[in-house]
């Protein structure tokens, strides 16, 4: 799991402006991602049919580099085309819903903003956790108060080394960082759908970058 979570870009239409998202997924896995997350959400999202024809073609691409393929809160999709698992959030269904729901192979991510959060999702069963947002960001609209390194690094002193991985304001410059607090991997969005160059980009957010 630690792995997958290196590079695990999450997009949604909304996030794409004028940009067509598979040509941005595209690129972004031949850049080498190692997961993705299809977030359709918020204004100018996608619903019904269409968010799940989009899925679909988000999933083929994903499968054709072997990269896992996970959908945001939409547990009924996440099923319905075979998903690779689902993230979803403290408030979305609880989770031993989801649990009963999906099939056993599902990876099952949950978000936490603190330590008691982190730790109530790996209690009921998460699979890894999604924590932030670690600095400002303008991506999503209701996003908390940045809980900043020193929150990274307290949770990860609470949970061991279960597989979590940061979120929110990531970017070239504090990637590095975020790691060396703890994170096993890093999510990121607007980096990689406001780049001009996703190659760069991707190859700027990777450790073995920043190292050399
Ligand atoms: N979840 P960007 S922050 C989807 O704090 C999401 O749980 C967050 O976008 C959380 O990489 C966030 O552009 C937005 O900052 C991340």
């Amino acid at each position: 799991m630690k792995e997958e979570l290196e590079l695990y870009f999450i997009m949604g239409s909304q996030n794409c402006q004028d940009k067509d998202p598979e040509e941005i997924l595209e690129q972004a896995l031949e850049a080498g991602i190692t997961m993705f997350q299809l977030r359709e959400k918020g204004e100018g999202a996608a619903t019904g049919q269409e968010k799940r024809q989009l899925a679909e073609r988000l999933q083929a691409r994903c499968r054709a580099h072997s990269i896992p393929f996970i959908v945001n809160d939409d547990v009924d999709l996440a099923i319905a085309i075979g998903a690779d698992g689902v993230h979803i959030g403290q408030t979305d269904e609880a989770m031993q819903q989801v649990k009963k729901r999906c099939p056993e192979h599902f990876i099952i991510g949950v978000s936490a903003q603190d330590t008691e959060e982190a730790k109530k999702a790996i209690q009921d069963g998460a699979h890894y956790i999604g924590v932030g947002p670690i600095a400002a960001t303008r991506t999503k609209i209701d996003a908390k108060f940045p809980i900043g390194l020193t929150g990274l690094r307290e949770i990860r002193k609470q949970v061991g080394d279960f597989p979590m991985v940061a979120i929110g304001g990531i970017n070239q410059k504090n990637a590095e960082a975020v790691r060396q607090a703890g994170a096993d991997g890093i999510s990121f969005i607007s980096v990689l759908t406001k780049a001009t160059d996703i190659q760069k980009a991707v190859n700027e957010l990777k450790m073995e970058k920043v190292h050399t």
